[in-house]
């Protein structure tokens, strides 16, 4: 059913919204492509003004640059883009634009933490204030003193969308930390005064109980230190475990921690960091991303989170977060050339999904399985990455041209999971060659 008043969506009957007391309500039914329509009319009954019609055409042809993803073929079949949409993109127009409550203000630009953002290097003994410091030259073991800052803030999920994410350095994911393996981490976490709740840090990473989430609780205005010795190499998770862990982990508090082995890693010519994770919200999971612009402020959802139906699947914080300018291998100080190899450390903070992680048009010459330094698997096409956990994936960029990151749960692209990466350089005809091919994509990567 469907509210008239509010637009929200439920499963079951009734004559009166759950949510908001409105009527009248409409029966709605499950709709291939957009989620849902009225029962039985295709589109029809629902009251749309022109200008409505072409803004959710647009935002499905945006989606569809963003994705490359079926949905902008189909749009452009049925005549998206064009005031002559059918009654499918009417729909979609119209789920575009219902508001229940408007999108607040934000208190960051930018929710994503970038890709590129992230130590190059283990051999730093202090990160403070969103920098790696005092790069030092190793001799053995050091000590590394962390400061976290935490933050509740309201950001943008999606254009005219918004949410609120908890924190660790106001960006999902946080910092990434990196040490070697016999490494002591020196942790300090401080909660400001004005936040909402305690929060703390479960160093996956971390030998002791809770890994360090106990004694590192900490309550607006105070802050907590806690000095572990890294005993394990490996790529691990931390999030925030505070009760109730799943309210805390869907509300964006989680990153990587990178334990090198003992004489470090080998050396590649670019690494990223990629966090994959979901947010749960009032809308539910019916709904594609593209969907759910201008969609107001969404509340999380600890009803969706329980069935495990995602409003978002998102890789560093928000749909569309690595990709276009922000895509990987476009930046003029960062170019990925053919020839040079690459190094994504990949982590699935969930809180409910594993994540079958794939680089479309790459194979992987290297996977470190389940993010350990010590199982490596060669020439992967698509490896899993469990909620709570991590990988670690190498490979030669040997063809020019646009890649795209995704979870092979493939649904989930409507949902975000999607990120670009674009490799520069000569054809190689030799390895790739289209003979013969029709054009279909315009906007073809290369
Ligand atoms: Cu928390």
């Amino acid at each position: 059913m469907q509210c008239s008043t509010c637009m929200k969506i439920w499963d079951v009957g009734g004559t009166e919204c759950p949510y908001c007391g409105g009527s009248p309500v409409q029966e709605v039914e499950p709709d291939w492509q957009y989620g849902y329509r009225l029962k039985g009319e295709e589109g029809g009954g629902i009251v749309m003004d022109r200008r409505q019609l072409l803004r959710g055409a647009a935002l499905l042809g945006l989606a569809a640059a963003a994705t490359g993803s079926g949905i902008g073929y189909a749009a452009t079949r049925g005549g998206g883009g064009s005031a002559e949409a059918g009654p499918r993109e009417q729909v979609a127009a119209a789920t575009a634009t219902p508001v229940s409550v408007p999108a607040k203000p934000t208190d960051v630009e930018e929710i994503s933490r970038h890709p590129m953002d992230m130590p190059r290097t283990a051999d730093y003994t202090l990160y403070d204030k969103g920098q790696y410091q005092n790069v030092v030259q190793r001799a053995g073991p050091i000590t590394q003193e962390v400061h976290f800052n935490l933050a509740e803030v309201v950001a943008t999920m999606v254009d005219g969308t918004t949410m609120e994410f908890w924190t660790f350095d106001s960006t999902v994911p946080g910092p990434m930390l990196r040490a070697r393996v016999g490494d002591t981490l020196d942790f300090f976490l401080h909660n400001p005064p004005d936040a909402q709740m305690p929060h703390n840090v479960d160093f996956h990473a971390v030998t002791g109980p809770g890994g360090g989430a106990v004694p590192l609780d900490t309550p607006p205005g105070g802050s907590s230190n806690l000095r572990v010795k890294l005993l394990n190499p490996g790529i691990f998770i931390y999030h925030c475990a505070f009760p109730d862990i799943p309210d805390h982990l869907s509300h964006g508090m989680y990153g990587l921690i990178v334990v090198e082995p003992e004489g470090g890693l080998p050396p590649v010519d670019h690494e990223y960091y990629l966090m994959q994770s979901e947010f749960y919200t009032e809308r539910g999971g019916r709904l594609a991303y593209s969907q759910l612009k201008d969609a107001g402020h969404l509340a999380n959802s600890m009803e969706f989170g329980n069935m495990e139906q995602p409003t978002f699947v998102v890789w560093n914080g928000r749909p569309e977060a690595v990709a276009g300018h922000r895509a990987i291998g476009v930046h003029n100080d960062d170019r990925i050339e053919t020839g040079q190899t690459v190094r994504l450390f990949v982590g699935n903070a969930g809180p409910n999904l594993v994540s079958s992680f794939h680089l479309i048009g790459e194979i992987f010459d290297k996977v470190y399985v389940e993010g350990s330094f010590d199982l490596v698997n060669r020439n992967v096409q698509t490896t899993l990455v469990p909620a709570g956990g991590a990988t670690g994936v190498e490979f030669k960029a040997e063809v020019p041209g646009d890649y795209i990151a995704v979870d092979h749960s493939i649904f989930r692209i409507h949902k975000g999971a999607v990120a670009s990466l674009h490799v520069e350089g000569e054809d190689r005809p030799d390895i790739f060659n289209p003979i013969k091919t029709n054009n279909l994509r315009s906007a073809g990567s290369h």
